[in-house]
């Protein structure tokens, strides 16, 4: 049996001090965080019967979490980013906020400041020997009318299943773009069709997925954020139907309304109407964007993104 001290009144008084709840100074809202988390900590230990070994082990792990910059996947790989995009929806459907294209995790992986380009783009820097993908679409407003001069933030990873900045072998900005909508709210790009990510395989997210007898793959994906004056950012994605991981995502990012349908072709003709020689891809794919006169919902949440000004 375990022994417990978590309860009593020392204990107690002790982790208020630990949190500045003496001290006049610093940030209310932190110090209660961190009182909660010490005091919930503590639970965990007794409850769990957590050894020394095991709580040095953990403190080991997070270091190598920072030190591999993998904070941001782990917290995918646990379902927590997919639990805030739960809590965001039930907070929606309260507020009777319904309709558009659902939103669906951002992951760790975007760069702000792609180059900006207008109507169309080609994302792909013609170095990656994947299939030429053209996609296609809309984005309009809850009453289907076209928005245009919206803004499609697009970022998807080569056919190695990485992506450009993190992966220092690819050119910049390579698979990123930011796609103005033309006066008929119509976006559209060249690019290669993606491969599934795969969480490094020595680094501290896998290793803990091992230890849960979980896979660390994602299927084929695009990300996208969309924007539009008067309309509510959304941060999504598509996953690509066929694909092994599709309802099998480590980071449960797949929702029915935002699987793709792929379609490969060998017409000579088509390729050659497209500027391509042999096998290539389309998908057609549009967006949905709720109305709001708030500032705020315009822009994408805060978080620290990179590159981002
Ligand atoms: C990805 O490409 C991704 O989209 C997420 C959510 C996590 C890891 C890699
Ligand atoms: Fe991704």
């Amino acid at each position: 049996m375990t022994v417990r001290i978590a309860h009593t009144a020392a204990v107690q008084k002790f982790f208020e001090t630990a949190s500045g709840f003496e001290q006049p100074g610093g940030n209310p809202r932190m110090k209660a965080i961190v009182h909660r988390v010490l005091t919930d900590t503590i639970k965990v230990i007794e409850d769990l019967d957590i050894s020394t070994e095991e709580f040095w082990a953990a403190v080991h792990y997070l270091n190598q979490l920072g030190a591999r910059q993998e904070a941001g996947l782990v917290v995918a790989g646990l379902g927590l980013e997919h639990y805030l995009d739960l809590r965001l929806d039930a907070e929606d459907a309260a507020h009777g906020q319904l309709g558009g294209t659902p939103r669906t995790i951002e992951g760790p992986l975007y760069v702000a400041g792609a180059p900006l380009c207008e109507g169309q783009a080609r994302l792909d820097d013609g170095r990656d020997p994947g299939t030429p993908l053209f996609m296609q679409g809309v984005v309009r407003d809850v009453a289907g009318q076209p928005l245009a001069g919206a803004v499609v933030d697009v970022w998807h990873a080569n056919t190695g299943g990485t992506y450009s900045y993190f992966d220092p072998s690819q050119s910049e900005f390579n698979l990123r773009r930011r796609i103005v909508t033309d006066a008929e709210g119509r976006y559209r790009f060249q690019s290669i069709v993606p491969s599934g990510y795969g969480c490094p395989p020595d680094g501290p997210t896998q290793q803990l997925l091992d230890q849960l007898g979980r896979h660390g793959q994602r299927p084929a994906h695009v990300h996208f954020f969309i924007s539009a004056a008067d309309h509510r950012h959304l941060t999504t994605q598509i996953n690509l139907a066929g694909d092994q991981y599709l309802h099998d995502d480590f980071a449960y990012a797949t929702r029915d309304e935002l699987i793709a349908e792929i379609r490969f072709s060998e017409d000579a003709a088509q390729a050659k109407a497209h500027g391509v020689a042999g096998r290539f891809a389309e998908i057609d794919f549009d967006f949905v964007l709720q109305p709001t006169v708030e500032p705020k919902a315009q822009g994408r949440r805060e978080r620290v993104r990179a590159l981002e000004a």
